[in-house]
């Protein structure tokens, strides 16, 4: 089992995007242990893409990331980062595979809609600052809660 850290950026937010992204994450499968939304502060948006600091676009990426809400997730599964990073796609949405949410909804390399961990490392890391307050154990059994 595994916990990845996912992010709906301020482009799938101002979008409407969020509750087409999030069905993707359950219908496929994943339990969902952690959510809240955001306006992410300077410090986090820089401790989250510290790996970026000497890139070009990072100012930019920054200035994106902290312009208004995001929604913050913890998904959990077998295998649940690199299932992630495969529902979400590649990068740049002109080049993302169809059928993933960056393929299907992007057309930019920037405005990409959404962050997965790329490791286990990284999420991790990115878990314990966005949600220090820790995520959810709880058992999921769908079938159960149709009746009362
Ligand atoms: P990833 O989100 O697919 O893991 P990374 O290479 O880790 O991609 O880059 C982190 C984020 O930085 C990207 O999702 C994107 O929003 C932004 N980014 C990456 N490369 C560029 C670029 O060349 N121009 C503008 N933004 C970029
Ligand atoms: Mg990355």
């Amino acid at each position: 089992m595994q916990t990845t850290y996912i992010m709906i950026k301020p482009d799938g937010v101002q979008r409407g995007l969020v509750g087409d992204i999030i069905g993707r994450f359950e219908r496929k499968g994943l339990q969902l242990v952690a959510m809240k939304a955001v306006v992410p502060d300077q410090a986090t948006a820089r401790a989250h893409y510290a790996v970026h600091a000497e890139r070009p676009f990072f100012e930019g990426l920054i200035s994106f990331v902290t312009s208004g809400p995001v929604i913050c997730m913890a998904w959990q599964g077998v295998d649940a980062i690199a299932v992630a990073r495969r529902l979400i796609g590649s990068t740049n949405g002109r080049e993302a595979a169809p059928g993933t949410i960056r393929g299907d909804f992007g057309m930019d390399m920037g405005y990409n809609m959404i962050h997965g961990s790329d490791a286990e490392e990284s999420a991790a890391s990115e878990l314990a600052l966005w949600f220090p307050e820790g995520t959810m154990a709880w058992t999921q059994d769908a079938q159960r809660w149709v009746y009362e």
